[in-house]
């Protein structure tokens, strides 16, 4: 049976606070900052709990290695010799393949000319410490997505390609051939515009979608000089809804009207700035959710609880739920580790339309696996990293070895 799988990134032993990407409000300001990365591996475990609680279908996608010695090694550094350069080593220790929601843009089968659903690994080239991420996630998803149901690309050369965080898709149902989104930025106010419109055009290409059910919609740049480095932090789409803020994108009259044409059963809940300013969207993370169709067909958004704790914000919801709209009920889930690297729910995790028996099992997760993998962390994951350990070559060594326990465990070794 064809449904929507959450894909969520693992919390790696390495997640820090290093302040690597400009633009990305909750990383700068938490520079320098000791992260807790057993603490924000298990607060990512417990929200895929909640997931499966709702019946959803979970899966996991891995940390990859770190340091990441391949990258490290193109810049001529011996990793076992010590590293005087902390800005490198801090990028190639970087956790930032836990937001898979980054790794690479779906089109489930349904919408793709040759039937198969397409994966395109996202470059990432905006940011050098996500930049080497992008050969590690094609390995992965290549094992994952090893089913002739699936092509799996790499990635699209020399135009920026954030992924899933930059495209929604809508369709009647999940199985049904639906409506894609790109959401590009031209201009990001002095920060940098990270989704390029000619990468989306290309994976739109090799995906072999259907021009006439695809639309090519510009972020705002009021948006991304506010914090929104991705559209998914500022807007969220499920099936037949798109809940976004009225500064989402460059244009928002035409968007409607296009997505009237294409799209006549769709309906987009705007949150209007009056109600919730664009300040109080970033730091809440109130879109980065994820809005999902529960098996008894109704909507919930599963949400950070840094939005509960914003008064407007969850005044707004109060309102959004108790009115006749199609979202029916709020989960709130905490994942404060990541969330102040600029993390929230969507971002972790990366959608896949698709039928769970195509899927390499191994990455796909029920609450006993979950204990497996909890137990793991528990028993590996560093409990702090801060500023200065980075460059410990010790810290090194113990990130391999718990990435190195937890391939283990999965019977994965192959990726390492
Ligand atoms: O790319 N943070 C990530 C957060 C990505 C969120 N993903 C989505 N919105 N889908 C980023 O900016 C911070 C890492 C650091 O500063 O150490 C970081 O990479």
């Amino acid at each position: 049976m064809i449904v929507e799988i959450n894909f969520d990134g693992l919390i790696g032993p390495s997640h820090n606070y290093a302040a690597l990407s400009p633009g990305n409000l909750a990383s700068a300001r938490n520079s320098g900052a000791v992260s807790r990365p057993r603490d924000a591996a298990l607060q990512g475990i417990a929200k895929q709990r909640a997931a499966l609680a709702l019946g959803l279908v979970q899966g996991v996608l891995l940390p990859h290695d770190r340091p990441a010695s391949g990258w490290l090694g193109h810049l001529g550094y011996a990793i076992d010799a010590a590293i005087d350069d902390p800005l490198q080593l801090a990028r190639a220790m970087s956790a930032s393949p836990m937001w898979t929601a980054n790794a690479a843009t779906v089109s489930p089968a349904a919408d793709t000319r040759d039937g198969q659903c397409h994966l395109t690994v996202a470059n990432l080239m905006a940011m050098p410490h996500r930049s080497h991420e992008a050969a590690a996630t094609l390995v992965q998803l290549r094992v994952a997505f090893a089913n002739a149901a699936f092509a799996v690309h790499d990635a699209v050369p020399t135009f920026g390609d954030e992924g899933a965080a930059n495209h929604m898709r809508l369709a009647e149902r999940h199985d049904a051939p639906g409506v894609e989104i790109f959401v590009y930025g031209v201009d990001g106010g002095g920060f940098p515009a990270r989704q390029s419109r000619v990468a989306s055009e290309a994976v739109a290409r090799r995906h072999g979608l259907d021009p006439a059910r695809t639309l090519f919609v510009q972020q705002a740049t009021a948006a991304i000089r506010a914090g929104a480095f991705h559209n998914d932090v500022v807007a969220v789409a499920n099936e037949t809804v798109v809940f976004a803020h009225e500064f989402a994108f460059a244009d928002p009259a035409r968007f409607a009207a296009d997505l009237a044409r294409v799209a006549p059963w769709a309906e987009i809940i705007t949150v209007p700035d009056a109600a919730v300013s664009l300040a109080d969207a970033i730091t809440s993370y109130l879109f980065n959710s994820q809005l999902v169709t529960l098996p008894d067909a109704t909507m919930t958004l599963i949400l950070p609880t840094e939005a509960q704790e914003n008064s407007r914000v969850a005044a707004h919801l109060d309102s959004l739920i108790g009115g006749n709209g199609p979202i029916r009920a709020v989960r709130f889930v905490a994942v404060r580790e990541s969330m102040r690297n600029g993390g929230g729910p969507a971002c972790l995790r990366l959608r896949v339309v698709a039928d769970p028996a195509t899927v390499d099992p191994r990455f796909l997760v029920d609450d006993a696996k979950l204990d497996r993998i909890a137990g793991i962390v528990a028993a590996h994951w560093p409990v702090e990293i801060g500023p200065d350990d980075v460059a410990r070559p010790g810290l090194w060594a113990q990130c391999r070895a718990a990435r190195g326990a937890l391939l283990d465990a999965l019977n994965l070794v192959s990726l390492s």
